[in-house]
Order: C-alpha cells, then sequence, then structure tokens
C-alpha cells in the first residue's frame, strides 16, 4: 500500500504519532505538501465525514481524526507556508460564533504567515465583538473569518455587519466549506477564499 493511503487510512482511524510518522515517510519520498496534504489529510476528512453524514462514524472518531490531521499539519507547516506569494499586513483570524472546526481556519492561518502576514489567531467559536475587539486593537488590514457548518455561515453575516458598524476598516475574507462566492458578496464580504491559499493570492492581487 503506498505511503499516502497509509496516512489517510491512518489519519481516518486518529492515530496521531502513525500521521506524523507517515508524513514525514512521504516527504522523504519526495512527496510535496500540497500533494500529502490535498491526496492524504483532506481526502481521508472527506471520508470520515461522509461516514458521519451515514452513521458510520461519531463525533469522537471526527475529533481524533481532526488531532491526527492537527499533527501532521504541524510537520507540513513550513512546507506549506511557503506560497511563494509575497504581501504584507495584518490579519485577525477566527472561527465565527458557534462554531468549532478550527482545520481550515489553521491552514489559511499557516498560508498568511509563510506570506509575510502578521497573524492574530482567536481560535474557534469567536463572537463578534471579540473580532471587533482584536481589529481595533491590532489595527488589522483584514479579518478572516472560517465556517464550516450552514447553521453557523450566517454568523459571519452578523460579525461582518458589527464589525461595519464598529468602524472597523479591515478588510474581510470569509471561507469555509459551505460558503460560496455568492453568499460572500451577499453577506458583503471583500473577498471569497475556497481554499487557504486563495485567501492570500485574493489579498496579494489588491
Ligand atoms: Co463536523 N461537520 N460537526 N466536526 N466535521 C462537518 C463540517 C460536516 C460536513 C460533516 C458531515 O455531516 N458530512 C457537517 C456539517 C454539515 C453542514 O452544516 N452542512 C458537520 C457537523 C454536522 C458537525 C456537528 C454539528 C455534529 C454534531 O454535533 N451533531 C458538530 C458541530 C460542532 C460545532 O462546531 N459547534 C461537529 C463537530 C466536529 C468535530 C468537533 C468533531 C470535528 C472538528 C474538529 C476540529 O476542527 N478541530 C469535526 C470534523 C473534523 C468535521 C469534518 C469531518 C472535517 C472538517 C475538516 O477539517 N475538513 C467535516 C466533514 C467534511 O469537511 N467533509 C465535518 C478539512 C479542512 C481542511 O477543510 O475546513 O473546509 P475546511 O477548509 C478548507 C476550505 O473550506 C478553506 O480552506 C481549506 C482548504 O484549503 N477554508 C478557508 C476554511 N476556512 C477558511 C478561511 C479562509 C480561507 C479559506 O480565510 C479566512
Amino acid at each position: 500500500m503506498s505511503t499516502l493511503k497509509q496516512l489517510e487510512e491512518n489519519l481516518i482511524a486518529g492515530k496521531a504519532e502513525q500521521v506524523v510518522e507517515l508524513t514525514n515517510r512521504a516527504l522523504e519520498e519526495g512527496l510535496s505538501a500540497e500533494t500529502i496534504l490535498d491526496d492524504a489529510m483532506i481526502t481521508g476528512m472527506r471520508i470520515i465525514g461522509d461516514r458521519f453524514k451515514n452513521g458510520k462514524a461519531f463525533i469522537p472518531e471526527m475529533i481524533i481524526a481532526a488531532r491526527a490531521m492537527n499533527a501532521g499539519l504541524g510537520i507540513l507547516e513550513p512546507l506549506l507556508a511557503e506560497s511563494g506569494v509575497k504581501a504584507k499586513g495584518t490579519i485577525v483570524l477566527g472561527t465565527v460564533m458557534g462554531d468549532l472546526h478550527d482545520i481550515g481556519k489553521n491552514l489559511a492561518g499557516i498560508v498568511f504567515k509563510g506570506s509575510g502576514f502578521k497573524v492574530v489567531d482567536l481560535g474557534v467559536n469567536v463572537k463578534p465583538e471579540e473580532f471587533i475587539e482584536k481589529a481595533k486593537e491590532f489595527d488589522a488590514d483584514y479579518v478572516g473569518l472560517s465556517a464550516l457548518l450552514t447553521t453557523t455561515m450566517v454568523n459571519m453575516e452578523t460579525t461582518i455587519k458589527d464589525l461595519r458598524d464598529a468602524g472597523v476598516p479591515a478588510k474581510i475574507i470569509v471561507g469555509g466549506a459551505p460558503v460560496t462566492a455568492e453568499y460572500a458578496q451577499t453577506i458583503g464580504a471583500d473577498y471569497y477564499a475556497a481554499t487557504a491559499a486563495d485567501g492570500v493570492q485574493a489579498v496579494a492581487q489588491e
């Protein structure tokens, strides 16, 4: 079985130590960080998500798979950070209120950091007032919002409205699986990012 397939299976099984070992092995075999991410880690998370949807996996399995993925991401971080895009500024980043998913947001943070941005990561379940407070405190150029649930992506709209009402001038980037370019436009975001790399590309093209 290929290293990528083993990595995917161990990620699905939530075996963090093996995920770290296999990520290192895949790199030694000459595979790129992007290939390892896209063809083993993200596919693995998709499989566990589908199993959950079909009642074949449960929350604990999703939690340990996410832990294993974050462990593997730690190895890939320095390599993914080399995006080749050079743009500067400060971004305040977080997963919106009510939402605990952090992998996509963490990936976005890695790519922004690697592109020369100062990243202020507020974590998950971030209330609009926390975004406002930190955007003001750090004089943010950008605010990045992530949401993975159809029930929490509506909190992006509230957050954007509150940021605007509070007079925060930062440009707003939104991303996350249920978010679309059309939705981003509807709620008044400045940029939509389908992937972590898209976010930095979009602002670099300004
Ligand atoms: Co949850 N979960 N989950 N979950 N979970 C999903 C999202 C789901 C699709 C699974 C499914 O049913 N198939 C489903 C959502 C359905 C929906 O709303 N449409 C779901 C559900 C229902 C739930 C709960 C409600 C389950 C329950 O309690 N009954 C619950 C909600 C908890 C909460 O948040 N309040 C829940 C909980 C969890 C865990 C905590 C167990 C765990 C998260 C752990 C963690 O993140 N540390 C978890 C997981 C792991 C998933 C799946 C399996 C994987 C998500 C993931 O990390 N994907 C997910 C199924 C799936 O995605 N297929 C699922 C990999 C990641 C790289 O992708 O985050 O999309 P993603 O990021 C992408 C892009 O979207 C983009 O960049 C990345 C690629 O480069 N991106 C950005 C994201 N944010 C960005 C920000 C940017 C730029 C780009 O700039 C600001």
